[in-house]
């Protein structure tokens, strides 16, 4: 995973750590100076001859330490923008990287056996800085919003074939197997054969699918899934809805009513992250048009770039629920900034 994502920021380390491994000319050994004349007689105790100095760095300390300037580390990222950009680290994410970099690095002694391990380290910090907005554990939700009496509802939004049906069953078995009682709702009455894709998984999981018939509104079978969930005991309705492209304006306004009339507890945006730089606009749109709570980065299985997790958590500054790591049922990973950033950044 994130295999090309992951050589970039090697690449990146070490060229830092270069620049830190540069000997500067100033720290060639002077010439001893003759000491200043003093006037005072010989045998005179030492502290009334000379003033107290600070003492400065030895030679050996002057070579074995340096410091980055922010001259540095903004030349390195003129010189490597398009690699972050290559791995789909959208522009306002590097500026973030350059300048949370500038307060860790610049100016900071840093020893030359040790460059490599600092600079990764702050590397590090940067990039969880950037992709922890916020943490949601959607089982203890699950259970607090059931203990109010009523379903926790969950609708799921994104992009043609970004991965929302598959993204449902995977997350309806990771609560089953918690022992929640979810419900799936087929809002997704748009797209031939959705409602039996729905069903499908649905019959797989032993979990019942609420439909009604192709063309019909979304709004209202979600609506239905609730009041399906209140009646039987589930805790849990996860809810499809066709895929739209966010300049789709009447798709978009189908949307905003599906929210409006059933008030979801968590607006789940799936977005695939093979989708390139364009993820970070669908994310920033239906943001805008919905209010979105959390994020779903599908298809991290056979994705080497792993930038746009970067860029679509910090753009819209909401929280990532899981990484979909592959098409089966198990394949879904709840998101931990601390090992996203240890995997990308240990060998
Ligand atoms: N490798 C991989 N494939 C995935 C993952 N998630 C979804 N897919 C595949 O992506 C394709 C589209 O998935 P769907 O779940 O149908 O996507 P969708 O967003 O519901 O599509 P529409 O309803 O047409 O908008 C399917 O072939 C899935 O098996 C994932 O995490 N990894
Ligand atoms: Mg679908």
């Amino acid at each position: 995973m994130f295999g090309f994502l992951r050589k970039k920021l090697k690449k990146s380390v070490e060229k830092l750590s270069h620049k830190v491994e540069e000997v500067p000319k100033e720290t060639e050994p002077k010439k001893p100076q003759k000491a200043p004349k003093t006037g005072l007689k010989k045998g005179m105790p030492e502290t009334r001859r000379e003033p107290k100095e600070r003492p400065k760095p030895g030679f050996l300390e002057r070579i074995t330490r340096r410091e980055l300037s922010k001259n540095d580390i903004d030349k390195f990222f003129e010189e490597n923008e398009s690699d972050f950009m290559q791995a789909n680290i959208a522009v306002e994410v590097v500026d973030f990287l350059r300048q949370s970099l500038k307060e860790k690095l610049a100016g900071r002694p840093v020893k030359r056996m040790h460059a490599s391990e600092f600079i990764s380290q702050a590397f590090g910090e940067a990039i969880k800085e950037a992709v922890d907005q916020g943490k949601i554990d959607l089982r203890n939700l699950a259970s607090d919003v059931g203990k109010k009496g009523k379903p926790l509802c969950m609708v799921f939004l994104g992009f043609n074939g970004s991965g929302k049906t598959t993204t449902i069953a995977k997350v309806a078995k990771y609560l089953l197997d918690a022992g929640h009682k979810p419900v799936l709702a087929a809002g997704d009455t748009f797209r031939a054969a959705s409602i039996e894709q729905l069903e499908f998984h649905g019959e797989k999981l032993g979990i019942k699918t609420v439909k009604h018939s192709y063309g019909s509104d979304s709004a209202a079978v979600v609506f239905d899934a609730i009041k399906y969930a209140e009646a039987n005991g589930c805790n849990i309705v996860l809810a499809d809805t066709a895929g739209r492209m966010h300049t789709d304006r009447n798709l978009m306004d189908e949307l905003k009513k599906v929210i409006r009339v059933n008030s979801p507890d968590l607006k789940v945006l799936v977005v695939d992250s093979l989708t390139g730089n364009d993820a970070v606009e669908q994310a920033r749109q239906f943001n805008d048009a919905v209010g979105v709570d959390a994020v779903v980065m599908s298809k991290i299985d056979v994705n080497e770039k792993g930038g746009s997790i970067l860029s679509v958590c910090y753009t819209i500054k909401k929280p990532i629920l899981f990484l979909g790591t592959g098409q089966g049922y198990g394949d879904i990973e709840p998101f931990n900034p601390d090992k996203f950033v240890k995997d990308l950044l240990t060998d």
